[in-house]
């Protein structure tokens, strides 16, 4: 008898991905949304000034929860992955995105795909992500803050989109970039990060098996706002930190592209930030994190996948990747 193996975003079965807005996962959740809310309550909100050093971001938010047991990995609920965000456009707070993302429009869409490819162009959304193809994973992202949250998303792998625009052979890094509105992003009017935000990956990172462009969330063909509609990366085994949201621009490059975070902090976030519960921030430890909204774990090497991804790392120095 034959076993397929499992792919890592296999393990929940699509079947438990409900398109409810209020999706509730039974066994944890009713008691865990009654402390996420409370958890929200506390903490401190109010606008944070322009003068904001960037020290004091991406910082982890410590005493707002009360810790639980470590916990299995269970679905976060639709509301709290549309939430609690990271989208500096939108401002710096967990609940900045949610509010200020509603007038954001994010049709009609294109991107621009240019440098080292033989079909540079165009793009539209559908073009990229055509419905025929897209497919529902469920992966943890873990944010460089110290928090975790498991998330059904809906999109194509971004090695289809590679396929599809057929780098050269000079292509050795992509780099993607978002959007700049200042009108719909109040985020941008100030300068918070150098913008647009850039991230990148090298050209074997983008075209592995795990790495994926969502355009939808919670089985809906949709992203809301505030997780980077119409399309975002989603790179798994990496700092949330790279997956860069409501992208613009694609482009294939020789040489490793800017990238907001290194460039803004470059003693605190790499290129690679691929997860390591080894290397510690310079301001605090990654050997735990929050499991969002109320549970505690360990942080696993690569985020949990290193099976699929140690191979692309081979004879590199694991205490730099930072
Ligand atoms: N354009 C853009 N992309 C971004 C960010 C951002 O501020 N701007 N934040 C990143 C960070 S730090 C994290 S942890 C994830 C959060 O994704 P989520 O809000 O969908 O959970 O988005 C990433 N992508
Ligand atoms: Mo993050």
């Amino acid at each position: 008898m034959f076993f397929k193996k499992k792919k890592p975003w296999e393990f929940i079965a699509s079947s438990e991905i409900t398109p409810e807005t209020h999706y509730v996962n039974r066994r944890q959740f009713m008691g865990a949304s009654l402390a996420f809310a409370a958890g929200a309550a506390l903490r401190p909100t109010g606008a944070r000034g322009a003068v904001e050093r960037l020290g004091r971001l991406q910082e982890p938010e410590v005493g707002d929860v009360t810790y639980g047991e470590n916990l299995r990995d269970e679905l976060n609920s639709y509301e709290q992955v549309t939430t609690y965000n990271n989208f500096y456009e939108f401002g710096t707070g967990k609940e900045d995105p949610v509010r200020n993302a509603g007038s954001f429009r994010p049709e009609p869409w294109t991107v621009e795909v240019t440098g080292e490819v033989h079909k540079p162009g165009t793009y539209s959304v559908e073009d990229l992500a055509p419905p025929s193809m897209v497919e529902d994973r469920i992966y943890r992202l873990r944010c460089v803050e110290a928090w975790s949250m498991v998330i059904p998303w809906r999109g194509v792998g971004l090695r289809e989109i590679i396929s599809k625009v057929e780098p050269t052979a000079n292509a050795k890094y992509v780099a993607f970039e978002t959007a700049v509105r200042p009108a719909e992003m109040p985020g941008v009017r100030r300068p918070i990060l150098d913008w647009p935000y850039r991230e990148g990956l090298r050209i074997d990172e983008a075209a592995n098996e795990l790495t994926f462009m969502a355009t939808g969330l919670y089985g809906r063909d949709d992203l809301p706002n505030q997780n980077g509609a119409p399309l975002r990366l989603v790179v798994p085994w990496k700092y949330g930190f790279k997956s860069i949201k409501s992208i613009v621009r694609i482009a294939f490059v020789e040489e490793q592209p800017y990238t907001t975070w290194k460039a803004s902090a470059p003693h605190e976030y790499g290129f690679y930030a691929n997860v390591n519960p080894e290397v510690d921030h310079p301001r605090w430890s990654q050997a735990r994190e929050r499991l969002l909204p109320f549970g505690r774990r360990e942080t696993d090497l690569f985020n949990g996948y290193t099976e699929m991804v140690e191979h692309m790392y081979r004879g590199m120095d694991l205490s730099r990747w930072y």
